[in-house]
């Protein structure tokens, strides 16, 4: 029943907070949102070079005009790109096992589509799949989406076509009839495809050569980044042909991890690191921008994770969510949650990286302890093991629970009583 949600609404509540207002709070009132989704993409090749060459020119550039947050991690598990839109948009935690688009598609939730609709904001997805995939076509119902422009929204030839399905240079163009005639204010995801596993590539679209490594993935994976980067350019472009650039915050985002561990070895030559389980952790970072028109460009260092997103993005648009359970932090805020949980119960403190009973030192990736030895050897970061799996397991309760059924979130935090 809702009695177990009032102990995890309490601590959702009192560690996540979302009450401060800073100097951004509203800057974006009213503007449209432009969310990219970057398949598969990770920090590691932003600001590096492949054979010399600058793998995403573009998104490097971007740095300067965004807030870039250079230590942001996805949290996705088996539900892979799914899982991204499921924790950005409710800032809650993915399943420890399926994804929750298939498992939990029909269960109450206080989605960003549905907030930001009951503020007039028009939802839309873009993505040149199968509604189907991910069970997307559900989950988008249920959470307040108003349209998604699946794969019948496109025309989808052999030659625009590669991998997964169209190109992600042809996805933007074509999108761009549909997006100039939205309704206002809108909120549009756009979920690339190209820099998808197994990472091909017609040959007129490689632009920089591939790497030499006994990996192709790795190898290829530079190739499709690059294709992103100047698919993503380009609607830049459009955005600002048709004049929605300006009335428009657009922010991107690395879904999951493309590079797995079965490639270890390429990638520690590439790093030219060794390949530890800190280096796997550090690696989990994937890149964030906010681009704000008018605004200058900062790096921020702090940790971050995809649970942030939906906090963030409401303080941005002058929402008010301080009755909202959520298990980020707006990342604006100066009082935040000291730590970014992974779904396997590895964490990110601003000191330490803890994954596989090992304590790091998060600047310098050396091994403080493990939580292995006798009973008295406490672990430094034994701080927030437990929370971190109390706080897991929260979310894990919510969702198979189906718990937000018994909240009142217009209310004042009312768990309403059930029979
Ligand atoms: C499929 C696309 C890729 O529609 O989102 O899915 P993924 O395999 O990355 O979860
Ligand atoms: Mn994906």
């Amino acid at each position: 029943d809702g009695n177990e949600l009032t102990d995890i609404a309490d601590y959702m509540q009192e560690n996540t907070t979302n009450n401060e207002k800073t100097d951004l709070y509203g800057i974006a009132k009213d503007k449209n949102v432009i969310f990219i989704s970057l398949e598969s993409l990770q920090t590691f090749v932003i600001n590096n070079t492949v054979n010399g060459e600058e793998v995403t020119p573009f998104l490097n550039d971007l740095i300067g005009e965004s807030y870039y947050f250079e230590n942001f991690y996805h949290q996705t598990a088996q539900g892979k790109t799914s899982d991204s839109e499921f924790i950005v948009e409710n800032s809650l935690y993915p399943s420890p096992r399926g994804a929750v688009y298939f498992t939990h598609a029909q269960n109450d939730y206080h989605s960003l589509p549905e907030i930001i609709g009951n503020e007039g904001y028009y939802s839309t997805v873009f993505h040149p799949n199968n509604k189907s995939f991910w069970n997307r076509d559900v989950m988008y119902e249920n959470t307040g989406y108003d349209h998604f422009f699946d794969v019948d929204a496109y025309e989808v030839t052999e030659g625009n076509s590669v991998g997964w399905g169209l190109k992600d240079k042809d996805f933007f163009s074509q999108s761009m009839k549909y997006l100039e005639t939205m309704q206002k204010p809108f909120y549009a995801k756009f979920i690339t495809l190209t820099n998808h596993y197994p990472f091909e590539l017609a040959e007129e679209d490689a632009t920089i050569e591939k790497y030499d490594s006994n990996s192709k993935t790795l190898n290829s994976y530079f190739q499709t980044a690059r294709y992103m980067d100047e698919s993503i350019e380009e609607f830049f472009t459009y955005l600002k042909e048709s004049g929605l650039y300006e009335d428009s915050i657009i922010v991107l985002m690395g879904d999951h991890y493309g590079i797995s561990d079965f490639h270890k070895k390429a990638m520690s030559m590439y790093l030219d690191q060794e390949y530890t389980d800190y280096l796997h952790v550090q690696l989990q970072r994937v890149p964030f921008y906010i681009h704000i028109p008018g605004q200058e460009g900062e790096v921020i260092s702090k940790i971050a994770g995809q649970v942030d997103v939906k906090p963030t993005l409401l303080h941005l648009l002058g929402i008010d969510d301080s009755n909202d359970l959520s298990f980020g932090t707006n990342l604006f805020a100066d009082e935040r949650k000291p730590y970014i949980a992974l779904r396997d119960g590895s964490f990110i403190s601003d000191e330490y990286v803890y994954t596989k009973d090992q304590c790091f030192n998060r600047e310098t990736g050396e091994l403080i302890d493990t939580t292995t030895g006798t009973a008295d050897e406490e672990s430094t970061c034994q701080l927030y093991i437990e929370q971190v799996e109390e706080e897991l397991s929260y979310s894990d309760q919510i969702i198979f629970g189906d718990l937000f059924r018994f909240y009142n979130f217009k209310d004042e935090n009312v768990i309403e009583e059930v029979e």
